[in-house]
This record gives structure tokens, sequence and C-alpha cells, in this order.
């Protein structure tokens, strides 16, 4: 069974470093073809002149190995001599951006200027630096976040995240352009084919949110097997502002909450041993079967072992709904 559960087709939803490393998990359990990574684009913003898509990068640069160990974005052995130049010279350094990392912003810049689409750009970066599953940006069109915040009212996302370190209260999000945003060119096509789709541990505000409220994504969703994995374990984030978010929201900093975020689209859930306790209420309230297993993906070969495990749950629950799948050919195509 495990050689057919291996290439039911599925979609990763990914935004940040731990989406990235879950994305890096899940390369090791299914065959490229069988996987694609739809990646949040509302993180993204101009600087000198360069188009940035944090989030996109962290996945190519994770997938290909490329990224750094600790800061989990940017490139591995990166020097920083243009910045220290750009610092000399009374520039903007807020923002840390790696000679390494300068390259393929110039070279994107380079191709978006002469009208090619992230999408496309993406896929050919990530086929170069040989990344093997297909990388989505979730749409081509400007989406920008925008936090509303007690000390400094709407802040772009990097400047919340970076310049001011996620230390404003935040009040809300805007996704400004999200109405008109359309999926870029697969997307739709990813999610129709998609047996399972997986929601990595990212931030449900600011980085799997703005995926979901690309117009025709959510609705892409209605039918399949959804499994979200928690980033919330024992009540904090492992990386990031998550935790923070909920409870400056008014609502409890816990998996529970995650749960409740997802609710009407989750076909399972999945939380750290350390919440094994909230599983009952989640099941009971959310009305989804809950996996407690590690869901720390630290040191590497974690990723690995958590993407397996979710993996297992998400396609057990799936062969509930399609039973017929087990009698599918090698390939476990409709
Ligand atoms: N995060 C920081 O905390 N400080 C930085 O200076 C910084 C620069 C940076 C440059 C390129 C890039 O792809 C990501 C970068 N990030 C930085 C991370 C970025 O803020 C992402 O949005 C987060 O990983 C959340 O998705």
């Amino acid at each position: 069974m495990a050689a057919q559960s291996r290439s039911l087709p599925a979609v990763v939803l990914s935004g940040g470093v731990g989406g990235a490393r879950f994305a890096w998990g899940m390369a090791r359990v299914l065959p490229a073809e069988a996987l694609t990574i739809i990646v949040n684009v509302a993180d993204d913003l101009e600087l000198f002149g360069l188009y940035i898509s944090p989030d996109v990068d962290t996945v190519c640069y994770t997938l290909a190995d490329l990224e750094d160990p600790e800061r989990g974005w940017g490139r591995a052995d990166e020097t920083w001599h243009a910045m220290e130049t750009v610092a000399r010279l009374g520039g903007p350094t807020w923002f840390r951006l790696g000679d390494r990392d300068l390259g393929l912003h110039l070279e994107r810049t380079r191709r978006m200027a002469q009208g090619e689409p992230l999408s496309r750009i993406t896929q050919d970066f990530c086929r170069r630096l040989g990344v093997a599953p297909k990388v989505l940006p979730v749409t081509d069109d400007p989406v920008r976040t925008i936090v509303d915040t007690v000390e400094h009212g709407p802040l772009p996302f990097q400047e919340y995240f970076v310049r001011y370190r996620t230390e404003p209260q935040v009040r809300g999000f805007r996704f400004v352009g999200i109405e008109q945003a359309r999926p870029a060119a697969g997307v739709l096509e990813a999610l129709q084919h998609a047996a399972i789709v997986l929601i990595a541990p990212s931030n449900p505000w600011v980085s799997v949110d703005p995926i979901l409220a690309v117009p025709g994504v959510r609705a892409a969703l209605q039918g399949k097997t959804v499994v979200a994995v928690s980033p919330i374990i024992g009540g904090r984030t492992v990386k990031g502002p998550a935790a923070k978010m909920f409870r400056e929201l008014g609502l409890e900093p816990s998996a529970l909450s995650v749960a409740r975020h997802y609710a009407d689209l989750l076909s399972g859930f999945v939380i750290d041993t350390e919440d094994a306790s909230l599983a009952p209420r989640i099941q009971a309230e959310v009305g989804v079967p809950v996996l407690v297993t590690e869901t720390l993906m630290q040191p590497k070969p974690r990723r690995e072992q958590v993407a397996r495990s979710v993996w297992e749950f998400a396609v057990a629950l799936y062969e509930v709904v399609s039973p017929a799948s087990s009698a599918h050919g090698p390939l476990g195509e409709g």
C-alpha cells in the first residue's frame, strides 16, 4: 500500500520558514511529479528597485538545500559586501540582502521587467537550482499584506516583521489587491488534480490566509482531503509571531485556535504530542480526526519524519472517502 499512497498527487500550501521545511520533508516522501508547493506572495516587496519574494525564495532555497540553516531564509555561506556599501553610503539596511541572494533578485527583476510572470520565472529558477517538485506562487498579481498595528497604524508586512521585529500589537490584516488577484497558471489545475492538500505549519494569518483568499482557491479545496499541521505547540510558535498574533487578536494561542481558524476546510488536523490533551476537544469541536505526533522539524531528519506521519494520516483519511483509490493503477490517477 505504501508504494501506491506515495503517488497520490498532493499540494502543499506554504509560507515562511516552517512551511519551507515541511515542503522539504514532503519532497522526500513523494515523487516530484506528485508534489506541487503553492506559496504565499503577500510578503513580497520592492527595495532598491528590486522585486523580492521572500516566501517563494525561502521555499526554493530550502528545497535546493541552499538556505542558511540558522536563519531559514536567504542563502547559506552568504556575504554582505553590497549591504556594507549601502550602509557606508547611508542607504537603508533594515532588510538584509546578501550578495548571493541579490543575484537572484537582480535576474528576477530583469525578467519581470520584460513582462515575464513571477510564476514562470520561479519555475525556471527552481529547475536551474535543481528543485524537482513544482513551486508556484499562488498569484502573479500584486497582493500585499498590511498589518494594522496599535503603535504604528497600518504597516507593510516586512516593516512589521523585520523593521519592527514583530513587536507592534496587531489589530488585523488586510491583503491589498486580493480581490483582483487571479490564481497563477497551474494553481487551480494543481488543486483540482490533487487528491490531498496539506496546509504546512505556517502562520495562519499572514502566510496561509493570503493563499486561501485568492479568488477561486478556497473553492478549489471543496471535496478535497485537506489536512493542516498546527504551527503552534504548547501555546508557542517555534518561529515567528503566530502565537503572539492570536493573543493580540483576543484568541487563545493554541492548536485548538488554529483548528478553529481553518475549521470548515479541514478533513484532519495534526498537533504535537505536547498538545495531546487538546485532541478530544478539537475532534469534538471542529469535527475532524486529529493526529497527535512529533511535529518539531529540528534537526533536519525530523522534517521527513514529520512529513511522512502527516502524509500517512492524510492518505488514510483520503482512502476512507475514496476507497477506489487503492484500486487505481500504479499512479493512483483518478
Ligand atoms: N527576515 C528578517 O528577520 N530580517 C531580514 O533582514 C530579512 C531579510 C530577508 C531577505 C530575503 C528574504 O527572502 C527573506 C528575508 N527575511 C528577513 C525573511 C522574511 O522577512 C520573510 O518574510 C519571513 O521569512 C517570513 O515569511
